[in-house]
């Protein structure tokens, strides 16, 4: 058996040393052109001549759990797309998102602000109740968002594609919930995959459904975001602001407005990273089981290329 490594962006050695320790007596290399096909594929942003030089492949490892870059790449007709599920993200996520939304509803911002310039002041507390939050995307990171989001009394509310049912959160499902689902809430939080069907969701006429006040939290893709329709409606004063990980062009181009803007907080995606020990650990499991003979579909995490995710 076989394991090729091809991971832009990510140093190689301590995976394959991971990889090695879990398989001792199969090769694991990190792939050169012209390196002999494998069986299983670990990867992050492979080259198309990666891929194209693996017409027996099993299956591909995506070291993330978003997976449409590599979608959009012409994969080995027989490989399975597996991507990461969970090792370790949701719990980052929901401790990013929930002190995204806590920074804002309690208006650290402010109060940082005024203790900068020797001001000792006090706000009226906001009322939890006014601030619902929408959680778009109730898979594996969104779930333990929005269950993290609701320990604190939040209203919460979910939306996805298929009818969920989560403790503590209001599930919307489908076109038909949508409507509800926005018009309800006031801070939204994407966790949605990027697909065709999710593409620019977050645009002029979605954002403008959100209760005054509105404040936008993407931690998915920037794709899913119309920059500049989100701007408009923040200088409008429809919307408070924003706090993006996420953005269309990775790293954030020097000259976007997202950097300086006031209402606008950024932070370089890294809002759930991929923890080496804990994906190494899973992926292994995962091939071990195939070698096993374990059928691929009983397998988490494995991709839906309908879907897109
Ligand atoms: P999952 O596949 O587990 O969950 C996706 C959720 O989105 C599901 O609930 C799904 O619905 C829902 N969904 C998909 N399409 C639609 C649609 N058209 N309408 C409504 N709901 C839809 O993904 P994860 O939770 O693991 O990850 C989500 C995304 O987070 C990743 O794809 C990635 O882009 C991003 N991410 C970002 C990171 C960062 O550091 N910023 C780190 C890791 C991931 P259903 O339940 O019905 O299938
Ligand atoms: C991922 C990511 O998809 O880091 O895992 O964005």
């Amino acid at each position: 058996m076989k394991i090729s490594f091809c991971c832009t962006d990510t140093k190689a050695e301590p995976w394959l040393a991971g990889l090695r320790a879990a398989f001792p007596a199969d090769a694991v290399e990190q792939w050169v052109p012209g390196a002999e096909p494998a069986d299983y594929a670990v990867v992050w942003a492979p080259p198309q001549q990666f891929l194209d030089e693996q017409p027996q492949l099993k299956a591909l490892f995506n070291i993330g759990a978003g997976v449409d870059a590599l979608l959009k790449l012409r994969l080995p007709p027989s490989a399975a797309v597996v991507r990461l599920d969970d090792a370790g993200m949701s719990v980052q996520m929901a401790e990013y998102v929930c002190h995204a939304v806590i920074r804002h509803f309690r208006e650290f911002d402010a109060y940082e602000a005024d203790v900068k310039l020797g001001k000792w002041s006090y706000r009226r507390p906001q009322l939890r109740a006014d601030f619902p939050v929408g959680v778009m995307g109730l898979g594996v990171l969104g779930e333990r968002v929005a269950r993290a989001l609701a320990q604190f009394d939040f209203p919460v509310r979910g939306w996805s594609r298929s009818p969920r049912e989560v403790p503590g959160v209001q599930c919307f499902s489908g076109d038909a919930g949508f409507h509800d689902f926005l018009s309800a809430t006031r801070i939204l939080v994407c966790l949605l995959p990027l697909t065709p069907g999710t593409e620019n969701i977050m645009n002029r006429q979605t954002l403008s459904r959100l209760r005054p006040g509105g404040y936008v939290i993407n931690v998915a893709r920037g794709a899913h975001l119309v920059d500049e329709d989100l701007i408009a409606l923040i200088d409008s004063g429809h919307l408070a602001g924003a706090t993006l990980d996420v953005f269309r062009t990775e790293p954030l181009p020097a000259e976007h407005v997202f950097w300086k803007h006031p209402k606008v907080t950024v932070t370089p995606h890294t809002s759930a990273r991929t923890l080496r020990e804990e994906s190494i650990a899973q992926i292994a499991g995962k091939i071990a089981a195939l070698q096993a003979g374990q059928d691929i579909s009983s397998l988490a995490g494995v991709v839906d290329p309908k879907k897109g995710y």
